[in-house]
């Protein structure tokens, strides 16, 4: 609403009223001189569009203030970038950086306007309608009012009023006037109130006609009266030219200008604004050559992905940014250099040792490798007993083998390939080693009694000694037909504790053979036992006592034992 505008006279403060129709805060009039604008051109002398800024037609006007009333209000907002018929919720989208024409067809008879933007119809509505929509209008056109709203500058060219069927009644190019002159007394237009504070300035920095426009910004609020149209048909045109900064340069390269040693999978990317806010596109321009080939047109993403790039190469790479408008503005062309690259270390440090004999069955190999660029790198392993030897893993990233068990006496051979991340390949030499061999187990060690008595068991320590250390299984014949066959397993020189009872005198033939775990066999052992009948004196502890020890001695022992009794009587 223009209330706001009569205190303009009254209060040298900022007054923002709120308007219940709309739901948004509307313009406040900031008494702020134009030395104070800071949008009216950036610092390259670019020209952009912020703010609102407003055509204005009234059917009531005196430079009082009493009985002003409005019917055409259109608001130019940069920051939604349209045009409003303001509290009539009808918009269309706002036009830069060209002239477009605002078209009023007024019908006082009919009171009936329509509004048109760029041939585009904005809104129709009774002439007396008033901007609020309260009908508070006459059938008049009384004025025409130009209105910065302390927005940056717009400007007006070539207005005119058009009576159906009369003709041009009334027209202004601005071309007659002095280059930043104020317009304020000039062909009947005054500041709003007859105030020459808010008068506006003719310029040659645009012109629909040449040489000059009106340069309406900042307290802007130019105002031209009419008189004596009250009845009939009429069309008011006026046009208007609201600038469009052009994009800022495209910025913040990455990889940063002249970077080196850069990834060959790198994306690059970058940023860029615009001063008015507008969205931005993008065409890129990437290659390996300067100035470099367009490769992407008119992305709205900020990186772009080239692809797998060569190895220690310069590209060179350009952004051109357009905003909504078609505005451009391109970046320096930037530049980068990407990593060389070697192949894997050569496997080194095997283990076992190229040409190591006596190599245990079970075997990890290992070896070193790595990239003396730090990539990553895969190993394909080659192993079997004859050389060449076959491929048997590929594409493993650790840098060990197992084979499993391997066989006794045997020559084996192995190779490993390395590869970095990028297909750069080492070739190993081929190594070699051989495995151990293998030996039987020595006879078993029985020891034990050598005579007893039916009936009892008796208990025998087998001890067998493998050379190579294998655990080992044991074959025992207790020599009346009991067997046990192939116990086990057991450590090499585990003291095994067996027993066994015989049942019938005679005399037998223990028989003991080793087995190792690999399924060589000793030969056998052979340990004598005398088994007699059962007597009473032998449940005398003393005899069985007497029975622990080998036969020759057993005379002394009997000998000793009986002078003792004799002895003790
Ligand atoms: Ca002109
Ligand atoms: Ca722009
Ligand atoms: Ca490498
Ligand atoms: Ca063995």
């Amino acid at each position: 609403m223009r209330e706001n505008m009569w205190k303009k006279g009254l209060v040298i403060v900022i007054t923002i009223l709120f308007f219940g129709a709309s739901g948004i805060p509307s313009f406040g009039v900031e008494n702020i001189s134009n030395a104070e604008l800071k949008f009216t051109n950036d610092s390259s002398g670019k020209l952009l569009f912020n703010g609102e800024s407003y055509f204005i037609m009234l059917n009531n006007y005196s430079d009082s203030g009493v009985g002003n009333e409005w019917s055409v209000q259109m608001r130019f907002d940069s920051e939604l970038k349209i045009v409003e018929s303001e509290f009539d919720d009808e918009t269309l989208p706002l036009i830069k950086d060209q002239w477009v024409e605002i078209k009023v067809n007024i019908d006082l008879d009919s009171d009936w306007m329509e509004i048109y933007y760029d041939g585009d119809l904005l809104v129709e509505k009774n002439w007396t309608a008033g901007v609020n929509n309260d009908d508070a209008g006459i059938l008049n056109i009384a004025a025409v009012d130009l209105y910065a709203n302390a927005a940056s500058p717009v400007y007006y060219d070539d207005l005119s009023l058009e009576q159906v069927g009369t003709g041009t009644v009334w027209s202004d190019n601005f071309d007659s006037y002095a280059d930043g002159s104020s317009m304020h007394g000039q062909g009947g237009w005054k500041g709003w109130y007859n105030d020459e504070n808010y008068t506006a300035n003719v310029t040659s920095v645009k012109s629909r006609s040449s040489p000059h426009s009106v340069d309406i910004n900042g307290d802007a609020d130019l105002v031209h009266e009419y008189s004596g149209y009250t009845s009939g048909e009429f069309v008011y045109i006026a046009w208007i030219f609201v600038p469009n900064a052009v994009p800022n340069e495209p910025n913040e390269p990455e990889p940063e200008d002249g970077a080196t040693d850069v990834s060959i999978n790198t994306n690059i990317s970058w940023n860029c604004s615009d001063q008015d806010g507008d969205n931005l596109t993008y065409d890129i321009y990437f290659g390996n050559y300067s100035p470099p080939p367009k490769v992407v047109s008119n992305t709205s993403s900020i990186t772009y992905a080239p692809g797998t790039l060569e190895f220690g190469t310069t590209y060179y790479w350009q952004i051109v940014a357009y905003d909504e408008y078609g505005a451009s503005n391109a970046s320096p062309i930037w530049n980068f250099t990407t990593r060389t690259n070697d192949p894997p270390n050569t496997p080194g440090n095997p283990n076992p040792p190229d040409g190591e004999t006596d190599v245990p069955l079970y075997k990890t190999l290992g070896w070193s490798g790595g990239d003396p660029d730090g990539d990553d790198v895969t190993y394909d392993v080659y192993f079997g007993d004859y050389s060449p030897p076959p491929i048997v893993e590929n594409n493993q990233t650790g840098t060990t083998y197992s084979p499993g068990q391997l066989e006794f006496g045997t020559t084996y051979y192995w190779q490993i390939v390395a590869w970095d991340e990028f297909g750069y390949v080492t070739i190993g030499a081929i190594w070699s080693f051989s495995t151990k061999t293998n030996d039987p187990p020595d006879p078993p060690t029985i020891t034990g009694p050598t005579i007893g008595e039916e009936g009892v068991e008796y208990e025998y320590t087998f001890v067998t000694t493998d050379p190579d250390q294998d655990k080992i299984y044991l074959y025992i014949e207790w020599g009346d037909g009991d067997v046990e066959e192939w116990i086990g397993l057991y450590d090499s020189d585990e003291e095994v504790l067996l027993g066994h009872t015989w049942s019938e005198t005679g005399e037998y033939t223990i028989r003991a053979k080793a087995k190792d775990s690999f399924g060589l066999e000793s030969d056998w052992a052979e340990f004598d036992i005398g088994i007699s009948k059962k007597s009473k004196a032998t449940d005398n502890v003393l005899f069985r006592l007497i029975g622990q020890f080998p036969l020759l001695e057993r005379p002394y022992i009997i000998s000793y034992i009986l002078t003792m009794l004799c002895d003790s009587e």
